[in-house]
């Protein structure tokens, strides 16, 4: 079973729409074998955002994505990466397909409702960052 990184952002979560994203987890396939409802720290967010340090978007990211709780979550099953990136759809919820997480419930390119992980390598690193290996369920 392969797992990836999910965080529902602060602009779903005021919305109220954790349950209907889950469930599209849920129906898609994937699995939740782990979660945990915080308020993410400047110094967690900036190195989990690393990669984007140079980018002239990244100051209002980093901001954004401290400004209110969030919902992280490691999601299990086959093709777990691939899978969360197809339900969540594009970056821009407007380039994103109909049916898709951010064409629902995304606001803007930076409050895109929801992150998951690129990559397999990626999902390890982000998991790592933000979860102890004891906090993850094997399903
Ligand atoms: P994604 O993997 O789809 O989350 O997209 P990226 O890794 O390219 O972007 C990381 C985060 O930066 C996303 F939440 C969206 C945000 N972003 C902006 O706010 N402005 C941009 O121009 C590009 C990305």
């Amino acid at each position: 079973m392969e797992k990836t990184f999910s965080i529902i952002k602060p602009n779903a979560v005021k919305k109220n729409v954790i349950g209907d994203i889950i469930e599209k987890f849920e129906t898609s396939g994937l699995t939740i074998a782990a979660a945990k409802m915080t308020i993410l720290s400047k110094d967690k967010c900036e190195l989990f955002y690393a990669e984007h340090k140079e980018r002239p978007f990244f100051g209002e990211l980093v901001s954004f994505m401290t400004s209110g709780p969030v919902m992280l979550l490691c999601l299990a099953g086959e093709n777990a990466v691939l899978k969360n990136r197809e339900i969540m759809g594009a970056t821009d919820p407007k380039k994103a397909a109909p049916g898709t997480i951010r064409a629902k419930h995304g606001d803007s390119m930076g409050e895109n409702a929801v992150h998951g992980s690129d990559s397999p390598a990626s999902a390890t690193r982000e998991l790592a960052i933000f979860f102890d290996q004891h906090e993850i369920c094997n399903l």
